[in-house]
């Protein structure tokens, strides 16, 4: 037999009313980042569609749009971040010291960032895995016949720390070239200083699209490590750790429901519930954030949903031409799937 307590609770966590709201409360970082009025965002020194200047110093891609995105969650304008460019080993000692607020910038989700370096992982903004490039005149079609090999690689990576377990295991031996800055590493391969450019699979295309070119390359058909890219922050302040994941979750939510740049007011006068609150029609969810109720209409209107802006820097509608595949929406087929917003 129930208890009378029992039989209450579950009447209040079925009115969806179990907890009393707690007034958002700001830590340090957000406090920092709200009296700068700008987000310093840690992004690569030059991948392109990723994050790259363009002819007029400003920056661009898509990791460039995660960061605007909780620029606009944050001050209703994309424009307030300064971009900050880090190389692969300077990218974790300048988060740890504060230069950045977050790092948007192709880095992998691992255990012992989490825990040794201190950082909390946002989601995941694009599920990848390392590959491996070489020149098609060497006539290698896989991976396993790269015994000897000299490979372009950059230090401070998971990139760097996947190839010596790949060789080893397949008992193979390697030289590397270890060149920190990404321009300089695709040029040196590109100029032929060695037989090998490893990377996540994403860089390697993306890079291939500045080759003389490109169709001299071949990316081999293995993936040998699992990369999930995401943005990340220190730990210490769940507030700013919630904008970042929220920002992120309102790109896919939106793609999910249909919404984009460009039909977005339409969806002001939708009576589905789920969209009302998401775009705070009905108010809520930004209240429970500490930002503008109508955060994800804001986000959605000037940076477009998670497939617009795949499309624009990565997919179809760029040189890169990446296929969706794992990065598709888990309702067709892929692992981008976003919490409910209520
Ligand atoms: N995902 C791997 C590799 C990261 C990586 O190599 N990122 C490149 C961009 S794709 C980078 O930050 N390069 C630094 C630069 O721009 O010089 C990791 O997190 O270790």
């Amino acid at each position: 037999m129930f208890k009378k307590a029992t039989l209450l609770a579950a009447a209040v966590v079925g009115a969806g009313i179990w907890t009393v709201p707690v007034p958002a409360e700001a830590g340090a970082v957000l406090d920092a980042i709200r009296q700068r009025g700008s987000i310093r965002c840690g992004i690569q020194t030059g991948t392109p569609g990723f994050g790259f200047p363009d002819s007029a110093g400003v920056w661009q891609g898509f990791n460039v749009e995660v960061c605007r995105a909780v620029s606009v969650m944050l001050f209703n304008d994309p424009s307030k971040v300064q971009f900050v460019p880090v190389t692969s080993q300077q990218r974790f000692p300048a988060l740890q010291a504060g230069e950045v607020d977050l790092l948007s910038n192709n880095s992998t989700n691992t255990l012992t960032r989490d825990t040794q370096l201190g950082f909390n992982f946002g989601p995941t903004v694009f599920y990848d895995g390392q590959g491996l490039m070489v020149p098609r005149r060497l006539g290698v079609s896989k991976a396993t016949e790269l015994n000897g090999a000299t490979v372009c690689v950059q230090p401070g990576t998971t990139t760097e720390l996947n190839l010596s377990d790949f060789f080893r295991q397949n008992r193979m031996t390697f030289n590397a070239v270890v060149i920190d800055n990404q321009a300089e590493l695709r040029n040196a391969f590109f100029a032929g200083r060695c037989d090998v450019y490893t990377n996540d699979a994403s860089a390697l295309a993306a890079d291939r699209t500045v080759a003389q070119n490109p169709n001299d390359y071949v990316i081999l058909p293995e993936r040998i490590s699992k990369e999930p890219l995401a943005p990340v922050v220190r730990h210490g302040d769940e507030q700013w750790f919630d904008i970042v994941k929220w920002a992120v979750y309102a790109l896919i939510e939106g793609e999910e429901l249909g919404i984009t740049s460009q039909n977005v007011d339409t969806f002001l006068t939708s009576n589905n519930p789920i969209v009302r609150r998401f775009l705070g029609v009905e108010p809520g969810m930004g209240q429970a954030l500490g930002v503008d109720q109508r955060y994800a209409y804001n986000i959605l209107k000037t940076v477009g949903n998670y497939g617009q802006i795949f499309d624009k820097w990565l997919g179809a509608g760029s040189p890169i031409r990446l296929e969706r595949g794992l990065n598709e929406l888990w309702t067709k087929g892929g692992l981008q799937y976003a919490p409910p917003a209520r």
